[in-house]
C-alpha cells in the first residue's frame, strides 16, 4: 500500500492541461492509494468557497469521487489557497488539517506542511502572511462582494510578482536552521513540503541522526508526487 503527497498544482482556468492531468491522477494513481495528502496551493488563488467558478465545482466533484471510493484526502493550506474553507471541504470530501501535522506512516514519523513558514529569511513575506492570517481580516475580506475580492487578489498577485522579482533565490528558499528546529521539535527524521517549487530530497542532520527533507515539485510541464510505502519514500515526476 502507498500514501501519496502532492502540492503546488496552482489550478486555474488558464491552464486546462494541468487540470486535465490532475483529473487523470485522481481517477488513476490516487485511486490505488491508501490516502492522498494535498500540501497546499492546489489552486492558483482562492478568494472564498462561494466563488462560483466552474473549475472549482469540477475539482470538488472529482475529489468527492475519490473520497467516496474510500480513499481519504487531506488538505493543508498553501499561501494561495489559505482561505479554502469548510464548504469546499464538504463538497470535495477533503479533510482540512492544521498548518503542520506529524503522520505515522508504516512506522516512519513524517512531518508535513506547505513549506512557506520555513522561509523565515523572507521577512516581507512573513509580515504579509501574519497580516492575511488575521481571522478578523479574513472575515472582513470574505464579506466583500466577489468582484472586489477578485480585484484585491489580483493586486496581491501583482504585488507578489513585483516583490519576488527583486528577491534572491536564497531568500525565497527555506531557512536550514528553521528546518532543523521544526524537525527536532517534532522529533522526526522526515519532512515533506512544497511551496519552493524546487523538487529534491535533501539529506541533513536532525536529532543527531540522518534526516531527510523531501520537496515536492510544482505541476507545470509535468506532475510531481511523493509516494510513501513501508519500504521507501520516492519523489516521482510524471507526465500530465
Ligand atoms: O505566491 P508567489 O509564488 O507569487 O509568492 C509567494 C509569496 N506571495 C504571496 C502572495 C500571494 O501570491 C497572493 C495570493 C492571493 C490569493 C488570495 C487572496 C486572499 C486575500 C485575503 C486577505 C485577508 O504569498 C511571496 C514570497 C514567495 O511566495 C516565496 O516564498 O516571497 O511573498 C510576497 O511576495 C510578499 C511580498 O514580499 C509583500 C506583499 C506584496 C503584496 C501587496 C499587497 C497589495 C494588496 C493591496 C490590496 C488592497
Ligand atoms: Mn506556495
Amino acid at each position: 500500500m502507498a500514501t501519496l503527497f502532492i502540492a503546488d498544482l496552482h489550478l486555474c482556468q488558464e491552464e486546462p492541461a494541468i487540470t486535465a492531468g490532475f483529473l487523470r491522477f485522481l481517477a488513476g494513481s490516487a485511486r490505488q492509494a491508501e490516502a492522498l495528502y494535498i500540501l497546499g496551493d492546489l489552486f492558483e488563488a482562492w478568494i472564498g468557497d462561494d466563488d462560483p467558478t466552474a473549475l472549482h465545482r469540477e475539482i470538488a466533484a472529482a475529489l468527492k469521487k475519490l473520497t467516496d471510493s474510500g480513499v481519504p484526502c487531506y488538505f493543508i493550506h498553501g499561501n494561495r489557497d489559505f482561505l479554502l474553507g469548510p464548504r469546499f471541504a464538504r463538497e470535495s470530501g477533503m479533510i482540512l488539517l492544521p498548518e503542520s501535522q506529524v503522520l505515522d506512516l508504516y512506522g516512519r514519523r513524517i512531518l508535513i506542511m506547505h513549506g512557506d513558514t520555513l522561509c523565515i529569511d523572507d521577512k516581507e513575506y512573513q509580515e504579509f502572511r501574519a497580516q492575511v492570517h488575521k481571522p478578523w481580516l479574513q472575515k472582513l475580506f470574505l464579506a466583500l462582494p466577489l468582484f472586489i475580492r477578485q480585484r484585491i487578489a489580483a493586486r496581491m498577485r501583482a504585488g507578489s510578482k513585483a516583490a519576488n522579482s527583486s528577491k534572491s533565490l536564497a531568500i525565497m528558499d527555506v531557512n536550514p536552521g528553521a528546518v532543523v528546529a521544526e524537525m527536532e521539535q517534532q522529533r522526526v527524521q522526515w519532512l515533506i513540503h512544497g511551496h519552493t517549487h524546487r523538487p529534491a530530497i535533501h539529506e541533513l542532520t536532525a536529532n543527531g541522526q540522518a534526516a531527510f527533507r523531501v520537496v515536492l515539485g510544482a505541476w507545470h510541464s509535468e506532475g510531481s508526487m511523493v509516494k510513501v510505502t513501508a519500504e521507501d519514500v520516492e519523489l516521482i515526476p510524471f507526465p500530465l
